[in-house]
């Protein structure tokens, strides 16, 4: 309830039994009534699954709106320090189940929903999956978001509201087609609009340097384009506690500018084609993941949603306080990856044009206040920008990195004097025929802190990506082994898992993951042993249902659930599970009395639309899936499925299904992945390779309970730099030539038998990620998941093992290390009761 007070401020009243607040059965449903009646405009009778979706989506919004208040109130008035997560991408998932989960109302909604003769299950299924992200990257920040409200620690996750995110994938005769992903089609219940805090972006135009009569110059940045960046926040709500933090993600929208152009020069048509064309900045994700793109309109995201963030977090530091001084002692600011790099520069460009701040102070204020965090080792994701489109598109913003250059060089110089060599490695700006700026110079050199996401990968960004950088600040370069929110991965996908879990060591291993070390007690419990593998037989089975409705057929639940789903790219190696799997089919077909644990490999993931190798490794695997199901030959010993439009959704449910988890990237390549985490989390046995944070869960979980094999990453080094040559294996391993002969017979694409020539030239020529070295090696160890297999007691003790270990790998302890070690962050606990 609200009640108007005195002095002007609605001051929250916080009731247990108002029906907007409440947490009883009969407060929830009185308030889904309302709603639907009220936000949808129907009754009962009258309402459809989505009605009823939004309903209770408000009924839940409701529920956070007096701690998101509470929150910022709080902040404010402590002083209280925040980060500032800047991110293109946030893959945050579907919102409901999530709240209800964290506000502790789950079962609650479940039973209130059974009185009405309806299903949460199929009521969450409702909700549309905002993509919002790629992979890996943009679903760590949503991690993160959660981490940090369940840690109560202040936080604003800043990115763009992309209006269509990415791709939804279809698979039509083998192929991927890509479809436009209308996310907010159904209108989104999570986001409020915060039209009063709009900013205003300028693009193109020129810079004019002023001359003082005191003598002293200032520099403006003028006959620029603006474009308006509209805020739309989404509440991110901490495990069981009072914490709500903010997700504001900028939405683009053409200014008055371009509105009054209708009149002024009477091109109507024109007028509205540019206004179509500013709003076009947020319309939609780049679907490439590890590879930069030198996309004009991209650039623009990127300082779109920059510039906004940034004068966001300045107008609110100096709302509360009159001066810029304490900025790094009141904000944290954290880039993620180098896509919002440019708010080194934007910073500076506020803090010397707009706050009249020496260029010294300024620079000590950008890079105490920021860090960095390198998720790739791959060059061809870096981020180069040409310089002639910068200066075009950012002319003031391209002129502030250049002085940024310039004083770094002159310290380059004063470290090594006369080393021409090392300032043209250094130097944030690429010389050539076109010179470049170099995204992630810039983010290093403007960062107090440069982090990497896994042990290796940390250690390889300071000897192989950046050594000079880190010859240069060694002390600037750390590692933070990447986690994952144990109530989305554990709690919330798989619940009868977590129910068996807290049953034997209580609820507070979804708190402090660490907790699970308990569990180890129950190692050799024949009842507990009983029940993991009855979990996941049930797991499966909801696997195998969606498998069935989507491709006529059930899965065998005896049979081996292996699973690889991530981003296709050929350093993650789809190609080798596939070259495994047709090796298996041939030994099969020779040999049909060999006794061998049947399995059903499970494959899903997106290509980038114009990665056409990815593309055509799809179509293999759907080729080698429609040749082997088929084969009466095989029975149901080997049966492959290629799941379309992965998904966080679809992650939930694939995930806890898995009884093997596939991370076999070639070694150095992985910067850290998180499925791996996700699934030992849900009791499958990885088979990997010692790569980005395979070798810490392998440490943690114990070498005897993970299927290791593979070239290391120095092995690999190693090799390629004494010239490698994939013919040296090919000729040794005739299992590997037989299935490359096969796919080159054109056995699996009969009405095009050279379709897959270029997969199998890349492999005989090239092979760049070294598949045909480890092949033999990754055979050996999928034939000791099939032994292993057959002993049930002895793999559930390995994936108790597994279960009991993981804890590191919870996005909590890798968030307590950024807060502690980076960003000095203290929790702030949000008092409801507390008035202010
Ligand atoms: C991933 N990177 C890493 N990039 O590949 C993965 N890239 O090893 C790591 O676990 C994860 O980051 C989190 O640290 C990505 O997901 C992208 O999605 C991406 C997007 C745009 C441009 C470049």
């Amino acid at each position: 309830m609200r009640r108007p007070m005195a002095d002007g401020t609605i001051q929250e009243v916080v009731q247990n039994h108002s029906s907007r607040v409440g947490m009883t059965p009969e407060d929830l449903e009185q308030s889904v009534l309302e709603h639907l009646f009220y936000t949808c405009g129907k009754d009962l009778r009258s309402a459809t699954p989505l009605d009823v979706y939004r309903a209770i989506s408000h009924a839940t919004r409701d529920r956070l709106v007096h701690r998101w208040l509470q929150s910022k109130r709080t902040y404010f008035h402590h002083e209280a320090k925040r980060v500032c997560y800047l991110s293109a991408e946030f893959l945050i998932g579907r919102a409901l189940a999530q709240n209800l989960l964290n506000l502790g109302i789950y079962h609650l909604a479940e039973t209130s929903l059974d009185h009405r003769g309806l299903t949460l299950k199929d009521i969450l299924e409702e909700e549309l999956d905002p993509g919002l992200g790629n992979g890996g990257l943009g679903r760590l920040a949503a991690c993160f978001m959660e981490s940090l409200a369940t840690l109560q620690y202040p936080a604003y996750g800043y990115g763009i509201r992309y209006e269509f995110g990415i791709f939804d994938q279809e698979i039509a005769n083998g192929w991927q087609v890509e479809r436009g992903d209308d996310w907010l089609r159904r209108g989104n219940p999570w986001e409020v609009p915060r039209h009063e805090l709009s900013v205003g972006v300028n693009f193109y135009g020129r810079v004019e340097a002023r001359v003082h009569v005191d003598g002293t110059k200032s520099m403006h940045w003028v006959d620029t384009q603006t474009v308006i960046g509209v805020p739309y926040d989404t509440p991110i709500l901490g495990y069981q506690n009072n914490t709500v933090n903010t997700l504001r993600l900028w939405s683009a929208k053409a200014s008055k500018e371009f509105n009054f152009s209708v009149f002024n020069d009477g091109d109507y048509r024109r007028a509205v084609e540019e206004k179509a064309l500013s709003e076009s900045i947020s319309k939609v994700l780049y679907p490439n993941d590890e590879s930069a793109e030198g996309k004009e309109l991209r650039l623009k995201q990127q300082y779109f949603f920059v510039a906004c963030s940034i004068a966001d977090i300045i107008r609110r530091h100096k709302k509360r306080f009159d001066t810029l001084d304490n900025l790094p002692d009141q904000i944290a600011i954290q880039l993620n990856d180098t896509h919002p790099a440019i708010a080194v520069a934007e910073l500076m460009r506020v803090l010397i044009d707009e706050e009249s701040i020496a260029w010294e102070k300024a620079w000590e204020l950008t890079k105490a206040a920021t860090g960095f965090t390198n998720h790739t080792l791959l060059p061809e994701a870096l981020e180069k920008w040409p310089v002639p489109m910068f200066e075009r598109l950012l002319p003031r913003i391209l002129q502030i990195i250049y002085e940024i250059n310039r004083r770094f060089l002159l310290e380059v110089h004063v470290k090594w004097p006369n080393d021409d060599e090392r300032k043209r490695r250094l130097s944030i700006i690429e010389e050539g025929p076109v010179k470049h700026v170099r995204m992630a110079h810039l983010a290093v050199v403007g960062s107090h802190s440069v982090n990497g996401v896994a042990e290796l990968h940390s250690e390889l960004v300071c000897t192989q990506l950046m050594p000079d950088f880190h010859d240069m600040w060694p002390q600037r370069f750390n590692n933070k082994t990447n986690g994952v929110t144990p109530r989305r991965w554990l709690l919330q996908c798989n619940p009868d898992l977590s129910e068996a879990l807290t049953e034997r060591i209580s609820d507070g291993w979804a708190r402090d993951l660490s907790e699970l070390t308990k569990i180890l007690e129950y190692k050799d419990d024949t009842e507990f042993r009983a029940e993991v593998r009855a979990i996941k037989r049930k797991n499966k089975e909801r696997l195998a249902k969606v498998i069935e409705s989507r491709h006529g057929f059930k899965p065998n639940l005896d049979s081996i659930f292996d699973v690889q789903v991530k981003r296709l790219h050929e350093y993650k190696r789809q190609l080798l599970n596939c070259l495994h799997i047709i090796a298996l089919y041939q030994d099969m077909k020779e040999n049909p009395e060999s006794d061998r644990a049947p399995r059903t490999f499970i494959f899903g993931g997106k290509a980038a639309p114009g990665y056409m190798m990815a593309k055509l490794h799809i179509k293999l695997i759907n080729d080698v899936a429609d040749i082997i199901n088929h084969d009466p030959a095989i029975r149901d010993r080997i049966k492959v499925v290629f799941l379309s439009n992965y998904n966080v959704s679809l992650a939930e449910i694939i995930i806890p299904g898995a009884d093997i988890s596939e991370q076999i990237s070639m070694a150095g390549k992985e910067a850290s992945g998180t499925g791996n985490m996700k699934f030992a989390m849900n009791g499958a046995l990885t088979v990997g390779t010692l790569d980005g944070a395979n070798i810490e869960i392998r440490e943690e979980v114990g070498a005897e309970n993970f299927f290791l094999f593979g070239l290391k990453a120095d092995e690999v080094r190693g090799l390629k730099g004494s010239g490698y040559n994939p013919n040296h294996y090919i000729e040794r391993s005739p299992r590997l030539r037989r299935a490359l002969d096969l796919i080159a017979s054109g056995f699996f694409s009969p009405d095009d038998p050279s379709r897959f020539q270029p997969v199998v030239n890349e492999l005989r020529n090239l092979d760049t990620y070294m598949l045909c070295a480890d092949f033999d090696d990754y055979f050996r160890a999928q034939f000791e998941v099939d032994q292993c297999y057959r002993d049930p007691e002895n793999w559930t003790s390995k994936v108790i093992e597994n279960l009991g270990n993981i804890g590191k790998f919870s996005s909590d302890r890798t968030i307590e290390q950024y807060c502690k070690e980076i960003w000095n962050l203290t929790p702030c606990p949000i008092d409801l009761t507390e008035s202010f």
